[in-house]
């Protein structure tokens, strides 16, 4: 039986590669996307998304319940805003790891809070875009 990650991205990360490479790298999202793929063998899928819409991701969240191994979520800006996002992911029963591109603990006040970690399993910050590898990993030995 095929299994299946989904990898969720927030506001905004469409832009990566293009602008604030000293903060986010000269990665694409297309980059990070085959950076996930690399990390699947026989039996598992990838699901790869962005939106620059809450209510977007509200939806993926709900309709990954039931049917999928895990949830990798980088909400971007919305991390720091979005109970909706908080109340969808406590609604899913797989594991969550949120991953922050950049250390938003090193950054402005207002970024060192998420909701999102709330419910997270896991958090990654700092690590670049090899985050989301080491988030993948994870869900993938949660998953035995
Ligand atoms: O470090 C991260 O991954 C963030 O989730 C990225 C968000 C930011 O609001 C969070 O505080 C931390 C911003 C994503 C926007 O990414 C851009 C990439 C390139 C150019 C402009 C924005």
């Amino acid at each position: 039986m095929t299994q299946t990650i989904l990898v969720l991205n927030g506001p905004n990360l469409n832009l990566l590669g293009q602008r604030q490479p000293e903060i986010y790298g000269h990665e694409t999202l297309a980059d990070v996307e085959a950076l996930c793929r690399a990390e699947l063998g026989e039996g598992w899928e990838l699901s790869f998304r962005q939106s620059n819409w809450e209510g977007q991701i509200v939806d993926w969240i709900q309709e990954a319940r039931g049917g999928t191994a895990g949830i990798v979520i980088n909400p971007g800006a919305l991390s720091h805003t979005s109970v909706a996002i908080l109340d969808a992911l406590n609604a899913y029963e797989a594991p969550v790891m949120e991953v922050h591109i950049s250390n938003i603990h090193k950054r402005e006040s207002f970024r060192h809070h998420s909701y999102v970690s709330l419910r997270a399993d896991g958090v990654i910050a700092g690590l670049g875009t090899e985050g989301y590898a080491a988030a993948i990993r994870r869900i993938l030995s949660l998953a035995g």
